[in-house]
Parts: structure tokens; C-alpha cells; sequence
């Protein structure tokens, strides 16, 4: 039986692959772990640990406590949350991913560890990025991202060590808020259409980004670390895409459902990120190596998460 502990379980993508995995494995099979005393409410129904990745010795008490066989390792500081805070940003995304794949060599049968999109920079090819090509990334995020999917691959190709990554575009849900990246804006933006408001956008109308909604990042997640080893012929990290929009087109998507929206832009420094990313991915080895589909297009995002965020949010 598995039993796997999610590190970083309380953020944006955590409470939701927790829900999921718990679904899939068993309350009681799927530990979370996070900095917080207590966890979120949607994940107080299951086995919580409070830990903070940087204390190995935590760690082990952990994995041998709970007998852990598998690891999710998503505890990391984003895009731009990483730009006020660089030197702790690397720290923290590289020392705790090397302790995570440590563990690997002899305790853990499994690891999962996500890497982003921002691991491509400004000299990479902007449109359907190649799964191999140009990196150089100018963020401390994704310079960390991509140093880290050296380090899953070099892991793995020295010491047999089963790591599995995506490289995520942006993920949008209505379950968990997300924490200081570039990407935030498709999320907040549906919480001021909904409660009636102006939404003042940090990133220009025309910044085509890659983007994706949080049930199909977490289904790709799931199904990368269920199919046979062979199957995954990338120890780095798979390319993963679902749609790319711009704020404009994400705004005039809502506007069939708030007709009355009203948006502004105000770019800030997290423009210059945005402008170093793809506008769009080629995933095509994640679908031809273990059947990778997306199922949610801007349409049916837009569609879901009014859905879901209408019932929690007071309209003014
Ligand atoms: C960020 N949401 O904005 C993350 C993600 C592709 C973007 O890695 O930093």
C-alpha cells in the first residue's frame, strides 16, 4: 500500500492533490505536511504533520513514523515572491528538493517534484515550445527550477532514484488560493468579476501566457506517477499544456457571464517575468509517452470556476 506524504500540501496545487490523492488512496494513506500548525480547513479531515522541509531531521522522524513510501515535494517560493527574496527563494527550492532526493536513494519508491514553465527565458522559442531547446531562465524561481530538474535527472540516472516532474504552466482552481507567482491574476481576477468588482490586472492586456485548470494539473500529476516506469522517458521534466490566453481574452470570456466587468491593466514588475515565459507549449512527449489529455479549454474553465466561486463569493 502506498503511503505518501505531501510536502507543501496547504498551497495552490497541495490542498488540491491531497483532496484528490485521499480520494484515490485513502484518507489515512496520504499525509500532509506544510509549514502551518494546523492545516487548511479541506484537508483537516486527514493526517497532518507540521514540518518545515529545511530541518531534515523532521523529515526522516516523518518518513519513518509514517512509514512513507512516496513523496510529493511542492514546497517552494515562486516567480515572484522569489524576485524580493532570491537568495532565500534558492535555498529553499533547491536544499529541500536534494534532501527530498536523498531520501530517494534508499527510503522512497517514488518522487514527485514540480517544475514550471519558467525554466524557458527570453531565448527561448516563444511559440509551442519544444520539450528540448533554449533555456535560461532570469527568474531565481526558474533558475532553481531548472537546476532542480538537473538534479531529478542526475539523480536518477546515477542512483536509480524514481522521480517524476511537469513542467506546469499557470494552474487556476476555486479550492486554494495561489501564493506570490505571475500567474496569480487568472485567479484573481474571477474572485472580482464574481463579488461585482473593477479588476485592476499587473500584467498588460496582450501577455499570452500557458495556462491550466487546477483538475487537469492535477490529473496529469496523478497519471505521471501511476504509469509503469517505462513509460517515462523524461527524467528532467515533461513539457505539459492545456490553452494560452492573454488577459484580454480571459476578460472577455468572463464579460459572457458579467456582462458589466470592468478591467484595467497596470503592469509591474512582474510584466518582465511574464515576457520571459512561452506563450505557448508543445506537450507532445507527455501525451505520446504516457497519454497525457487535457480536458478543459478557456471556455470551460471560465464555466467551472464561476460555477464554483458564485456560491462563495457575496456579489456587491
Ligand atoms: C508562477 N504559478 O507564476 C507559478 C507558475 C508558470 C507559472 O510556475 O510563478
Amino acid at each position: 500500500m502506498d503511503k505518501i506524504l505531501i510536502i507543501g500540501a496547504c498551497g495552490q496545487l497541495g490542498t488540491e492533490l491531497t483532496l484528490k490523492l485521499r480520494e484515490l488512496k485513502g484518507t489515512e494513506n496520504v499525509i500532509a505536511s506544510d509549514l502551518l500548525d494546523e492545516p487548511v480547513e479541506l484537508l483537516s479531515g486527514g493526517p497532518y504533520e507540521k514540518l518545515n522541509i529545511l530541518n531534515k531531521e523532521s523529515f526522516q522522524i516523518i518518513l519513518e513514523e509514517h512509514n512513507i513510501t512516496q513523496v510529493y515535494h511542492l514546497a517552494a517560493v515562486l516567480s515572484a515572491k522569489g524576485e524580493q527574496n532570491p537568495h532565500f527563494a534558492w535555498q529553499l527550492n533547491m536544499d529541500s528538493l536534494l534532501t527530498v532526493l536523498e531520501a530517494g536513494k534508499d527510503k522512497l519508491q517514488k518522487i514527485y517534484w514540480p517544475s514550471s514553465i519558467a525554466v524557458f527565458g527570453p531565448d527561448t522559442p516563444k511559440e509551442n515550445t519544444p520539450q528540448n531547446t533554449i533555456m535560461s531562465p532570469n527568474t531565481v524561481y526558474g533558475i532553481s527550477k531548472l537546476a532542480g530538474e538537473r538534479w531529478c535527472e542526475y539523480y536518477h540516472e546515477k542512483y536509480g532514484v524514481d522521480v517524476r516532474s511537469l513542467r506546469y504552466p499557470g494552474l487556476i482552481g476555486y479550492k486554494a488560493l495561489p501564493g506570490g507567482g505571475t500567474t496569480d491574476y487568472a485567479v484573481d481576477i474571477f474572485h472580482k468579476a464574481i463579488a461585482g468588482e473593477k479588476y485592476d490586472c499587473f500584467l498588460s492586456e496582450n501577455s499570452m501566457l500557458p495556462m491550466m485548470y487546477m483538475d487537469d494539473a492535477v490529473k496529469a500529476t496523478i497519471e505521471l506517477m501511476e504509469t509503469a516506469p517505462e513509460n517515462v522517458k523524461v527524467r528532467s521534466s515533461y513539457n505539459l499544456s492545456a490553452m494560452s490566453f492573454s488577459p484580454k481574452e480571459i476578460a472577455e470570456e468572463i464579460k459572457k457571464h458579467y456582462p458589466n466587468f470592468e478591467i484595467t491593466y497596470h503592469p509591474d514588475f512582474r510584466q518582465k517575468i511574464a515576457d520571459s515565459w512561452p506563450g505557448s507549449i508543445d506537450d507532445s512527449a507527455a501525451r505520446n509517452n504516457w497519454g497525457w489529455q487535457h480536458s478543459h479549454g478557456l471556455t470551460e474553465l471560465v464555466e467551472v470556476m464561476i460555477e464554483n466561486l458564485k456560491e462563495t463569493i457575496v456579489f456587491d
